[in-house]
């Protein structure tokens, strides 16, 4: 437990205040001091007023914590004030609702939080569907479930205050009408941003897109590669929507040709699944990009766990066969004895495989020479090998070639 709130600095009554709960069973990527989801409470608009957590072997099936805990968190929240309790495991249905009662405030987890973010965030006509759609599947598992668990308990002692069957019903015949037109108006964006990237992969052959866990700093990057202004800030999710400029790479190697470069929305552990799928037309640039620049904060304690659920989401989308380069950033922040003596060499991956990688500081615009020569390499153009006569057919004409963009599925 920590942090506490003084009575000069309380915040006007929108503001909500959180208490963190998380409870370590074990797992791997366990965060002792809830940071990340401290900074998801943040950005989501929150204060965190206190932070608690437990270790458990497994999850308590009612409660998900032992009901001496759930006691230990009602009271600290009277303590402080706190208008909500934020755990940093997914809650199910049920374990939501049960602590909901037990504390007599509103439960939350991860999963909605990001939600919440995204719902937030979300600028475009794209983003905004995508968002929806996710938090009405979101909906319709709390409403299923909570269903399926009054018909366990029908002629039994039923839900206290619980809304009735017919409601939930209607509630989830609504909630489906919804989905569906929610679906249909997606399509059509979809449709039309496919043809948009089909008209710009036609255009200029060789797609890069940035890629890495939230926060990472692909937008600072972005900027700096390519002069704009988009959207960088210290919170998780600032990017949610896709931009696309041109990269000009006027040096020998990338032959004075430009390619373009994309950056997006980011990743984070536990994704919520409805939002992987809804966000799956956004996150499709990166799966047809001929390149990846995998965006690492070096500055990170928690960097490979991050690097590899960036690659537990690649897989997903099916694009973990693209080359990619691993940019190391926030360079500026590492140790003097934690810097790397060379600014770009070859790490030797599973089966061989050698993935370059690049330091670099996005802010400082260190180590962005080498970048740009990393990806002038992969740009330019193969030279044609007698291998590539196959391409052309007995009458001279060019055999049509999938488009470099379709990676293997
Ligand atoms: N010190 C330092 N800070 C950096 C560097 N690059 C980015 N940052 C900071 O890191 C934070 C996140 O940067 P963004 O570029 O928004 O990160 P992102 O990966 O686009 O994040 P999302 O869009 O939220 O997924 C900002 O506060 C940046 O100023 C760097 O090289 N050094
Ligand atoms: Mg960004």
């Amino acid at each position: 437990m920590s942090s506490s709130l003084s009575s000069s600095e309380l915040p006007d009554n929108a503001t909500a205040l959180a208490i963190l709960v998380g409870v370590d069973l074990g797992l791997p990527h366990y965060d002792p001091e809830l940071e990340e989801l401290g900074l998801l409470a943040e950005t989501a608009g929150m204060r965190v007023v206190a932070r608690i957590s437990c270790k458990r072997r497994a999850p308590d099936a009612a409660l998900f914590v032992g009901s001496g805990k759930a006691d230990e968190i009602k009271l600290l929240a009277q303590m402080h004030g706190a208008t909500e309790i934020l755990f940093d495991q997914s809650l199910s249905p049920a374990q939501q609702r049960n602590l909901e009662r037990h504390i007599e405030l509103p439960v939350n987890d991860r999963t909605l939080l990001i939600l919440t973010i995204f719902a937030q965030r979300a600028r475009s006509h794209e983003g905004k569907l995508q968002v929806e759609l996710a938090r009405l599947q979101y909906l319709t598992t709390r409403l299923v479930r909570r269903w399926s668990h009054l018909e366990r308990q029908s002629g039994g002692i039923g839900m206290r205050g619980g809304p009735g069957e017919k409601q939930i019903e209607l509630d989830r015949r609504m909630l489906g009408e919804s989905i569906k037109r929610t679906k249909e108006r997606l399509a059509k964006v979809v449709k039309q941003r496919s043809t948009q990237r089909r008209q710009r992969s036609r255009r200029d052959a060789f797609t890069i897109s940035l890629v890495g866990y939230t926060n990472a700093g692909k937008s600072t990057l972005f900027n700096a590669l390519v002069k704009a202004r988009a959207y960088a800030a210290d919170q998780l999710f600032a990017t949610l929507d896709t931009t696309t400029r041109q990269l000009y790479l006027g040096n020998q190697e990338g032959g004075g040709r430009s390619v373009s470069l994309s950056d997006t929305v980011g990743f984070i552990r536990d994704l919520p699944h409805g939002l992987i799928d809804a966000f799956r037309a956004t996150l499709q640039e990166a799966a047809d990009a001929d390149l990846l620049l995998h965006v690492i904060d070096a500055s990170s304690p928690a960097l490979l766990e991050q690097q590899m659920e960036v690659e537990r989401v690649l897989e997903e989308i099916g694009a973990q066969g693209i080359p990619q380069v691993l940019v190391y950033n926030k360079l500026d922040r590492l140790e003097p004895a934690q810097r790397p003596r060379v600014l770009r060499d070859e790490l030797e991956m599973a089966a061989g495989v050698r993935v370059p990688r690049v330091f670099v500081s996005a802010l400082t615009g260190e180590g962005l020479a080498p970048l740009r020569e990393v990806i002038a390499a992969h740009a330019a153009p193969v030279p044609l090998t007698s291998d590539d006569s196959s391409l052309t057919l007995p009458d001279g004409s060019l055999a049509p070639v999938e488009p470099r963009g379709s990676f293997g599925h």
